[in-house]
């Protein structure tokens, strides 16, 4: 690291993250939330991966079979000498597919709020795609970020929003996201996106609910980050996962819910829990076709594509901007 003698300090000790604003600021609401992108620190993205084989959890499966058994026309989207943006990649399996399908990109760009992981992400598969530019990029997906600058030269591009990542957000917050994506992948763009289908409840609440207990440790996991890196006084064994399909809104919610009455310190602040009550710490929104795809015409896509599965338990929708 070379140190710039000239270049303007900021005080460590006045800097509040996001992550500490979010927290305090959701703990104190009425009900208590945390923000579920915050899942994702190291520990919190290996948890996740070890969900995606668990039997019980279908989206990811479906998902690869559905990219693996298409990719050939879902490319058909892709022009020769596009960028691939991928919005929130965590691991690449699926990009990869992608990638061999449309060997005429010229860039993949991968964006995620774990920059650990993009950059590990980015090294793998540097030799095993020779001719494409991998150029990663750390950012929050919800928030305006620019755009290397070869992807920005492109003939086009293609966004990528698989894993039903959408899903996590608020419908108007979905909408955005969207309206988001457009601007940033701009003119003649695409954008292909997993979107969970709304299924019976019994699938939907096992997915969430498995018998190795990993989603439960993947919830858990949000107050060990938070111990750590706010200095919170979470007990481990007195919060629970809580998971169950909400039908009136089509979401799935993950919540912790306090085992007994308790008192729980985070960054200097003190929080009271009731027995019984719950730190709402996850939506993952299940759409259908037409809801989703209403949402993205919406905010000036228009529908370009969908495909899915034989069971009808997972999707991808492609769009395009313009007329
Ligand atoms: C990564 C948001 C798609 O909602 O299914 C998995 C996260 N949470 N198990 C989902 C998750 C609990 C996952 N997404």
């Amino acid at each position: 690291m070379v140190a710039l003698a000239r270049a303007p300090r900021r005080q460590p000790q006045a800097e509040v993250s996001d992550f500490e604003s979010d927290v305090v600021e959701g703990l104190r609401a009425m009900p208590k939330h945390v923000p579920a992108k915050y899942f994702y620190d190291g520990a919190g993205s290996q948890l996740f991966e070890r969900i995606t084989d668990l039997p019980e959890y279908y989206p990811t499966r479906c998902e690869l079979r559905i990219l693996r058994d298409r990719a050939g026309d879902i490319a058909k989207l892709i022009p020769a000498g596009a960028a691939l943006v991928e919005f929130g990649s965590g691991s690449s399996k699926k990009a990869r597919i992608m990638l061999a399908a449309a060997p005429k990109l010229a860039a993949y760009v991968p964006v995620d709020i774990c920059g650990e992981m993009i950059e590990q992400e980015a090294a793998d598969l540097r030799p095993d795609f020779p001719g494409l530019k991998v150029l990663p990029v750390t950012a929050d997906i919800t928030q305006a970020f620019a755009l290397p600058a070869p992807a920005k030269a492109a003939p086009a591009r293609v966004g990528f929003f698989p894993g039903s990542t959408i899903g996590n957000f608020e419908p108007h917050e979905a909408a955005a996201f969207l309206r988001n994506a457009a601007n940033i992948l701009g003119a003649g763009a695409a954008l292909i996106v997993g979107a969970d289908l709304i299924k019976p409840v019994e699938v939907l609440n096992a997915a969430y609910n498995d018998a190795a207990g990993v989603t439960a440790k993947f919830n858990l996991n949000l107050l060990v980050r938070i111990n750590r890196e706010l200095g919170g006084t979470f007990k481990l064994d007195s919060f629970e996962h809580h998971a169950f399909y909400n039908r009136e809104r089509s979401r799935i919610e993950m919540h912790l819910a306090s085992l007994k009455r308790q008192k729980v310190k985070v960054a200097g602040d003190i929080f009271e829990f009731r027995a019984g009550e719950t730190i709402h710490t996850e939506n993952s929104y299940k759409y259908s076709i037409e809801s989703l795809s209403a949402l993205a015409r919406g905010v000036g896509w228009r529908p370009a594509g969908v495909w899915s599965d034989p069971r009808n338990y997972f999707s991808i929708q492609a769009f395009r901007l313009g007329e």
